[in-house]
């Protein structure tokens, strides 16, 4: 199809597309011998050029109407709407979701631009009466200058749009480096805003490896950085911008708790549990991978979540009937194998799943894996694996689940399934996470509410939402005297 012809992918500095060799493969995880884009080596000097050209550009969009920040995000929520089909194809075959899950999640990018579009045009300050006579106190939210937007492969449209869209609806300009594995979907982002009428060096893309992820957040002339991806090179670029005081804001995953009480509807969470541990392939920061589980219903659970992952068709992403496409790249292929081999070593049992398997093409496919008897301590319940791996806890009373839920040194989000009002409320308090869910999955979120987590998964002010103009603008309070 010629839709599926490889692209070359170029950077995006000062509104121009530059060309560069382009010599790193995009390879489909559905297909090892799809192509599907080449991406450029990008590093320091594109960094340079494209900080530059959003410095040079961010003063007339801060200062310009906010109808016009609104109408060009409008209009890019427009397009990616209209062009879902199209780039969730790409997105599809990039990062390997299902189709069904790549043209929802490029909805829901267009969906973040719209709102936005309306947050541009939303007031934000105050008006205070001061407590002197004759003096009047407004603030005002202002634009803070240039951000650097570094972004993971997991969500390679709709995670670029809630972190772009926000800066730039408050006047800010953008430099963006997207992950190695799904360049072309984020390339299709900076398209469209192109398109919509954005100002040249407004928004730019630099493409390459760590190394320009490393330049942006280490860059003088850049004021903040969102980041999401791994503890680990999330505590670097906040070391980064701490050491010349930059503003940081870092989401790196979790190990999500699922309770399932003894009260619980079964049918329910089964499917909540399937959809948290497995949907995307696990490959969500909110997946459930901690599935703790009260002793009466158990064996019941574990039989009926194991049929259904059995069941689950793990396949290409384009074919109608796959549910699970899959893993996104080589290496995490490898780790998630290995934690399943780590979680038996430390004695946990492989009750289905967790084994390398053949599609009708030669991907990255493993089946999805459940292992029982595990408990708190062991590695597989405190190290996020990223991937379809759920383990399952076993507690007696509520209160020692509620303790399981909450050992753990992330906290992006929990879950409880229960029929008890007074449980249910008694976890949406106690339970040490940012997002709390009952009787849905801990994984799939709305776009206009707060996102982010306590503890190791987040830091710095939440993302989205109305919750977004805490990072990408500052607050200056004005004072005047007028007796
Ligand atoms: C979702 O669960 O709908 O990287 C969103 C992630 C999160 C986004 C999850 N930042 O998985």
């Amino acid at each position: 199809m010629a839709d599926d012809a490889p692209l070359t992918l170029r950077h995006l500095i000062g509104g121009e597309w530059i060309d560069a060799p382009a010599e790193r493969e995009v390879r489909s995880p559905s297909d090892l011998s799809e192509l599907v884009a080449l991406q450029p080596d990008g590093g320091v000097e594109e960094v340079e050029a494209a900080v530059a050209a959003a410095r040079a550009a961010q003063p007339a969009w801060a200062d310009a109407s906010p109808e016009l920040r609104s109408d060009v995000l409008d209009r890019a929520g427009t397009l990616l709407l209209e062009r879902k089909d199209r780039i969730g194809r790409l997105l599809a075959r990039e990062e390997g979701k299902t189709l069904a899950e790549a043209v929802g999640e490029t909805a829901r990018a267009g969906r973040v631009l719209k709102y936005f579009a309306g947050e541009a045009l939303r007031r934000h300050g105050q008006n205070l009466e001061s407590v002197r006579p004759a003096v009047e106190v407004q603030t005002y939210r202002q634009a803070v200058g240039v951000f650097g937007l570094i972004t993971p492969w997991n969500f390679p449209i709709a995670i670029p749009a809630w972190k772009a869209a926000p800066a730039l609806a408050f006047g800010n300009a953008v430099v963006m480096k997207p992950a190695g594995t799904t360049p072309a979907t984020a390339a299709a982002l900076a398209e469209v805003l192109v398109e919509a009428g954005l100002p040249k060096g407004v928004f730019g893309l630099v493409i390459g490896p760590g190394r320009v992820g490393a330049a942006i957040a280490a860059h003088r002339d850049i004021d903040g950085v969102s980041f999401t991806g791994s503890q680990g090179v999330g505590a670097q670029v906040a070391a980064a911008c701490m050491a010349r005081q930059a503003r940081v804001q870092l989401e790196m995953g979790g190990k999500n708790p699922l309770v399932v009480l003894d009260d619980a509807d079964l049918d329910r969470a089964v499917s909540v549990a399937l959809d948290g541990a497995f949907f995307a392939t696990g490959q969500r920061c909110t997946a459930s991978s901690r599935l703790i589980v009260q002793e009466g219903v158990h064996d019941r659970f574990v039989e009926a979540l194991a049929e259904r992952a059995r069941a689950l068709k793990v396949g290409h992403a384009l074919d109608p009937e796959t549910q699970m496409g899959p893993v996104a790249n080589a290496s995490q292929l490898e780790q998630n194998l290995d934690y399943v081999r780590i979680a038996q070593a430390e004695g946990g049992r492989l009750v289905c799943g967790g084994e390398r398997t053949q599609g009708r093409t030669d991907g990255l496919y493993m089946t999805p894996a459940i292992l029982s008897e595990t408990t708190p301590d062991m590695r597989i319940n405190r190290e996020e694996v990223f991937g379809p791996v759920a383990s399952i806890i076993r507690v007696r009373t509520y209160e020692e689940a509620l303790e399981a839920a909450n050992a753990s040194v992330f906290g992006l989000s929990s879950g409880i399934c229960t029929t008890s009002l007074k449980h249910a409320r008694h976890f949406q308090r106690y339970s040490r996470a940012g997002m709390v869910m009952v009787n849905l999955p801990t994984a799939g979120v709305d776009y206009h509410v707060p996102f982010g987590g306590t503890k190791g998964s987040s830091y710095g002010p939440r993302e989205q939402g109305f919750a977004a103009v805490e990072f990408y603008t500052q607050t200056k309070t004005a004072y005047s005297f007028a007796g």
